[in-house]
């Protein structure tokens, strides 16, 4: 018997081969000649290898940890069981240091979702979202219906982060603020601006741009100078009004499928409408067939971003209950580090944070009282925006919102994903601090 059962094991583990295998290892990143980072990355890459999965399709994926610190992988946007979603505070397991695990689930919703470390950095600016694991995952349906040529996949991130007192290079911030991060690069991909190949296209093209923005706590504004974008989908949701805009912005975990019509010849930098970020590194060359000569940018307007532009005119629904969420900072004073609380409670005392029933739809409405971004992200369901400020919208559904500096916003979802989900701030530091809460079921 106990060598039908091996014999049976041995079999189940021939026959059931993973459909893809993630392998956590250390990497030296050559950022631009000379520029050598030591990071973590999926396979030796950076961003991972794109993961294309069908929806409701189940796949297996084995995660294999070559390094001396346990992590786990969170599949960002989907809707999978609380145990394989890869945060250990919902149950996930760590995929310990040095085995292998084998995580099984059938991907949805379709869209451009990712996935990315969700351990523990703390004050190590090497791990988690400090490093390079992360990478697009995108759930595609039976019938694409988006009609395009060519299809870039551009990941924003930052590097070198290092812990700095702001009162120590800036005038004029509270006095008793703590430590936040200042990094010294950063890329589209794994090239700072110039020193990867460009995007070549020809005129005429239609071109989806998949852009995420995977740094672990920087906003990014971007632009290509002489064309726009059109937004499709916003955290990979087709949106309700398909807008034509100039500058784009993405706060830490959000993604948007953009298309670009190609019709100003030439050699462009798309890239952060912020000075300061294109020098660090952020941007990458486009390049017009026959076009030569250096890339060219020239400064978008200044045009506030408003998720509501791509809203419906159809009310959502009432919801059945409405909870109120306080996003507050403790700060660490100079030297320190800041701590952050939800209703005056910081994680693990924000467990569980609220308590839904299946089938209900609730209404967060969130205030950030603090002068801090905070992309407020909920995992394992999608939630839709329903106000901004004093401005009543519905229609734009996504997993990730951003709350500018002492903000108000209102996002309604329906609880049907039964099992702890995980709200949380995306900022690296902030959600080490406490900025994090669980959401159960009855
Ligand atoms: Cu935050």
């Amino acid at each position: 018997m106990a060598l039908g059962g091996m014999m049976a094991r041995a079999y189940t583990q021939i026959a059931s081969s993973p459909d893809y295998t993630l392998r956590i290892a250390p990497l030296r990143l050559e950022l631009s000649p000379g520029r050598v980072i030591d990071t973590f990355a999926y396979n030796g890459t950076v961003p991972g290898p794109a993961l294309r999965l069908r929806e409701g399709r189940q796949v297996n994926i084995d995660i294999r940890n070559d390094t001396d610190v346990d992590d786990l992988v969170h599949w960002h946007g989907l809707y999978v069981p609380a145990d394989v979603d890869g945060a250990m505070e919902e149950g996930s397991p760590m995929v310990e240091r040095g085995t292998m695990r084998r995580f099984t689930f059938a991907p949805k919703p379709t869209g451009t979702r990712w996935y990315h470390s969700h351990d523990v950095a703390g004050t190590d600016l090497r791990r988690s979202l400090y490093s390079g694991m992360y990478g697009f995952l995108i759930v595609e349906p039976a019938s694409d219906p988006g009609r395009y040529d060519r299809e870039v996949l551009l990941a924003a991130h930052h590097w070198q982060g290092s812990w700095v007192s702001m009162q120590d290079i800036r005038k004029g911030p509270p006095p008793d603020n703590g430590l936040e991060v200042m990094y010294a690069a950063a890329s589209f991909n794994d090239r700072m601006l110039g020193h990867g190949e460009p995007i070549r296209v020809r005129e005429g093209e239609r071109v989806l741009f998949r852009l995420l923005n995977a740094s672990p706590t920087e906003n990014v504004t971007m632009a290509l100078p002489g064309h726009r974008f059109t937004v499709v989908a916003l955290d990979g949701n087709a949106v309700p009004a398909q807008r034509t805009i100039e500058t784009l912005f993405l706060a830490p975990a959000e993604r948007a499928d953009v298309i670009v019509e190609m019709k100003r010849p030439g050699v462009w930098i798309l890239g952060a409408v912020s000075d300061e970020d294109r020098k660090l590194g952020l941007g990458v060359v486009v390049e017009y067939a026959n076009e030569r000569g250096e890339p060219k940018w020239e400064a978008p307007a200044n045009s506030p971003w408003d998720y509501t532009t791509f809203e419906t005119d159809r009310p959502a629904p009432a919801p059945d209950e409405r909870l109120e969420l306080l996003f507050e900072k403790a700060p660490g004073g100079r030297g320190g580090y800041n701590r952050w609380l939800i209703n005056g409670k910081s994680w693990p005392d924000t467990n569980p944070l609220f308590t839904t029933e299946r089938g209900k739809r609730y209404r967060l409405a969130m205030t950030n009282k603090s002068g801090d971004n905070h992309p407020v992200h909920l995992h394992r369901h999608t939630f839709e925006v329903t106000k901004v400020g004093d401005k009543t919208t519905a229609g734009v559904m996504k997993d990730t919102i951003n709350m500018t500096r002492f903000s108000t916003v209102e996002i309604d979802f329906v609880a049907d994903d039964p099992g702890p989900s995980l709200l949380h701030c995306h900022h690296q530091d902030h959600q080490d601090e406490g900025f994090m809460g669980l959401m159960t079921y009855l």
